[in-house]
């Protein structure tokens, strides 16, 4: 909103072109929600402890410490995003909108989701057939939205392989419902320890930064030979958004935690990374941008697999930092290596850009 209030001033009042540059727009915006997230930080917290905490499941590892701990967090990063995006966005972007949307649609999933765990105590929530049908019609529109796109382009971007661009047409629909469904589970599962969700997705919100900066900005998608794709450069400004007020809530959401962030927060975070790696055109780089939660996600199914065919487990435990916790390491230590593994996924991801 400043930008389309404050840059028509910058002809009389010169400082005002600052408000042109996306780099200034995505520090402003990371530093608005990291300031917003702890501002209603301890408010919601006390909200949200009046409403119930986390209901446990009754299988698992010792988590019972954690029993009746404030749920639902992920309104703290939502409400610190959407306020910080209004604030410093350009909201002409048709990139920015498609995203946002999914965001807040799959976070009023979760907050439905979370909302029955919360009022009926127990971990059951909404089916997972509802949740997958609310998931796949959000994602379909998003898909819809890109793909009739006047500027769209079918083609799928392999990473390594510059020349190898096969076009998808039509079946990039099912393909960006496909990347989107996937990585908002992938990344609910992954949402098992204290900060272990919310660090690979703010790492990975870094990297698509840098990414949807790239497609928006001609010159250097030329050079870096990635696709094109105007009004992505606002995505910098919402992953910076995003970092910020992902910090904020991980302030009170590092061990021990005073706050889950929920379905609320998991459904619609890793909505954001699969519809922005849809929308900038990186499907197949998201899965090393976010290879955790494709880690997390295998493991179970590994398991559940081999559990139905062999009746034998692979893993102590699914999801894998379950089996790491029964191998006795300490939780904060399976949460650091989990984000240095993504931090090492982010920097291999950048670096295919130049290694093609
Ligand atoms: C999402 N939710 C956490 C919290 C968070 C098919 C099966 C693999 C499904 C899977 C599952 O249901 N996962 C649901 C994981 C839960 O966290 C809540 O859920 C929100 C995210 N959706 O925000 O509100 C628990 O995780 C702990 N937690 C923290 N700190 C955090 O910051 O400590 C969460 C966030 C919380 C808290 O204890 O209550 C969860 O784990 O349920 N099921 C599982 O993940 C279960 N695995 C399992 O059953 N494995 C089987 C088969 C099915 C593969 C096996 O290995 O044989 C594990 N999870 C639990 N108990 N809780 C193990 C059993």
């Amino acid at each position: 909103m400043l930008y389309h209030l404050l840059v028509p001033f910058a002809e009389t009042f010169g400082a005002f072109n600052v408000f042109r540059y996306i780099t200034f727009r995505t520090a402003a915006a990371a530093l608005t929600a990291l300031f917003l997230s702890f501002l209603l930080g301890p408010w919601l917290i006390r909200r949200l402890a009046a409403l119930g905490g986390q209901p446990l499941r009754e299988i698992g590892p010792d988590h019972d410490h954690k029993r009746g701990t404030p749920t639902m967090g992920g309104l703290l990063i939502l409400l610190s995003l959407l306020v910080s995006v209004l604030l410093w966005a350009d909201l002409g972007s048709r990139a920015l909108w498609t995203v946002l949307g999914v965001t807040l649609g799959y976070g009023l999933l979760g907050f439905a989701d979370d909302y029955r765990k919360v009022r009926e105590g127990s971990s059951a929530g909404i089916s997972a057939r509802g949740k997958l049908f609310w998931q796949c019609l959000l994602a379909l529109a998003a898909a819809l939205l890109i793909y009739t796109d006047p500027g769209f382009d079918g083609e799928l971007q392999v990473p390594f392989f510059k020349e190898f661009t096969p076009q998808l047409g039509l079946l990039y629909v099912p393909l960006a419902v496909l990347v989107i469904v996937a990585a908002s589970n992938a990344v609910n599962l992954t949402d098992g320890l204290d900060g272990l969700a919310i660090g690979p997705v703010m790492i990975a919100a870094g990297t698509f930064l840098l990414l949807g900066y790239a497609a928006g900005h001609v010159v250097i998608a030329d050079y870096l030979a990635v696709k094109s794709v105007p009004g992505s450069g606002q995505l910098a400004i919402f992953c910076g958004a995003l970092i910020g007020g992902g910090l904020g809530f991980l302030w009170f959401n590092s061990y021990p935690a005073q706050l889950f962030m929920g379905d609320v927060g998991a459904l619609a975070l890793g909505g954001a990374l699969g519809t922005m790696a849809v929308v900038i055109r990186q499907e197949i780089l998201l899965a090393v941008i976010g290879g955790v939660f494709v880690i997390e996600t295998l493991s179970v199914m590994l398991q559940v697999a081999s559990f139905r065919l062999t009746g034998k487990r692979l893993f102590l435990m699914a999801p894998l930092h379950h089996h790491f916790e029964k191998l006795g390491w300490a939780e904060q230590k399976i949460v650091v290596r989990f984000w240095i593994v993504s931090i090492v996924l982010a920097l291999a991801a950048l670096s295919s850009l130049k290694l093609r």
